[in-house]
């Protein structure tokens, strides 16, 4: 199929013919995240976003579609390519990162720290039901005093005779409250470690952030640990140290790499359209020079995140992605993102700062995106490292 024929192509497309570098499987996934996106996620999502809901009655129709954990095979899930998850989340994610959010949680985060450090059977319990969407998971990592340096957590897990007691407090977890599991990463004897935390755990309490101004439409909790015992089982086996959780990050950051370029996007497509009828000095703002080349500039650096993104989509697939290839991604991908969508603005004058246009949200979302999965400065400092062969971190 050519990129003309994918059904409500955005002008970007047409121009950029992204699809005449897709296997006919890569744009199936593609077409059913897009057709999905736009018929259940935009006609709600400003108002969504407007009133602070989380539309969970969407989970049961997005695990129908294969979407949860979709690049993990086995266990109920669908086997697909790493460049196939990507352009789903790019697909997601230009509807609302907090969507795409719900589905790096569960199938990057979550269901990866399972699929990756768990035993046959904890994935055989926990996978199948998580890819259906019947048990929801979350992911804890982060603490209340930062989420740039994990090594410094101050959450414990003990042993005590046959069990583990947890201690401690993470924040900025997306979907605690609705969580059947928590993975929670705490600080052993031996270093960190990582748990399966069922929810209803006594001592296990999740509260949702309010006061958000960014990803309105999803949550995020701060979750408290006062001395929740597990049995002795509860542990990942073959998680060892931080390379656990940041073996998970590596794939969330991934599914970012696709997904803050579907977020640019979408406002690409809202101004192109709003450029042709909005009429300053008696013309259309977009017949005017000083617009064709902010959108040109937009489109550029469009193309080149999607290039960038295929390139690590192709690596991934092919086991050759290393750590600091998805930190020139997701920092290339997020921050040209943010660009594009205030440059956007700009075209747009008064009215986009409203929610008539997708721009002022996709703006605010992607200061979220930013942040959580290693900020700018993290990402520039593995960069860099990478390039000099010196660690500015200790
Ligand atoms: P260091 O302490 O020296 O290394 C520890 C071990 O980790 C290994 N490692 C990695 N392994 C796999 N992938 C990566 N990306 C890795 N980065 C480091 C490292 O090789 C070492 O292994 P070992 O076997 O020798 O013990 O740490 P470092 O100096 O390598 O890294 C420092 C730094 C700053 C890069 C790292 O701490 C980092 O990436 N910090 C940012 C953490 C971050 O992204 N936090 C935000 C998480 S977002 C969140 O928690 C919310 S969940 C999402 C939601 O619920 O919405």
């Amino acid at each position: 199929m050519s990129t003309a024929e994918f059904p409500d192509v955005s002008v970007m497309d047409e121009v950029f013919d992204l699809h005449a570098l897709l296997q006919p499987d890569e744009i199936e996934w593609a077409m059913k995240a897009r057709t999905f996106a736009q018929t259940h996620i935009r006609p709600v999502i400003e108002d969504d976003f407007d009133k602070k809901y989380f539309r969970k009655e969407l989970i049961p129709l997005i695990a129908e579609q294969g979407f949860l954990g979709m690049h993990l095979k086995g266990y109920g899930c669908a086997g697909a390519s790493a460049v196939s998850y990507g352009l789903v989340c790019l697909e997601t994610e230009a509807v609302d990162s907090g969507w795409r959010t719900f589905i790096s949680v569960m199938g990057s985060l979550a269901m990866s720290a399972i699929y990756k450090y768990g035993t046959e059977e904890q994935k055989n319990y926990w996978l199948p039901q998580m890819a259906k969407g019947e048990k929801l998971g979350c992911f804890g990592l982060t603490e209340p005093q930062g989420g740039s340096d994990p090594a410094n957590m101050l959450t414990t897990a003990t042993k005590v005779g046959d069990t583990w007691v947890i201690n401690g407090a993470k924040r900025w977890i997306g979907l605690a409250t609705l969580a059947d599991l928590a993975i929670i990463w705490a600080m052993t004897e031996d270093g960190v470690r990582g748990f399966i935390v069922p929810t209803d755990t006594p001592g296990f309490k999740a509260t949702a952030i309010d006061g958000k101004l960014s990803m309105r439409a999803s949550i995020q909790c701060e979750i408290e640990l006062d001395n929740v015992t597990l049995p002795a089982d509860a542990i990942l086996p073959n998680a060892k140290g931080l390379s656990g959780p940041f073996g998970c990050l590596n794939e969330a950051r991934y599914g970012i790499i696709w997904g803050a370029m579907g977020a640019a996007r979408a406002c690409l497509d809202a101004v192109i359209t709003r450029s042709k009828d909005r009429e300053v000095f008696g013309k259309p703002i977009g017949s005017f020079q000083l617009t064709q080349a902010k959108l040109a500039d937009m489109t550029l650096e469009y193309e080149k995140g999607v290039l960038l993104a295929l390139h690590i989509g192709r690596q991934k697939d092919a086991g050759t992605l290393n750590i600091a290839q998805i930190s020139v991604g997701k920092l290339n991908s997020v921050r040209e993102a943010l660009k594009i969508a205030r440059e956007a603005r700009t075209i747009l004058g008064g009215d986009g700062i409203t929610g008539e246009f997708p721009v002022m949200r996709h703006m605010a979302n992607l200061e979220s995106v930013r942040t959580y999965e290693g900020t700018d400065e993290i990402h520039q400092l593995v960069i860099g490292r990478a390039l000099t062969g010196l660690n500015a971190f200790s």
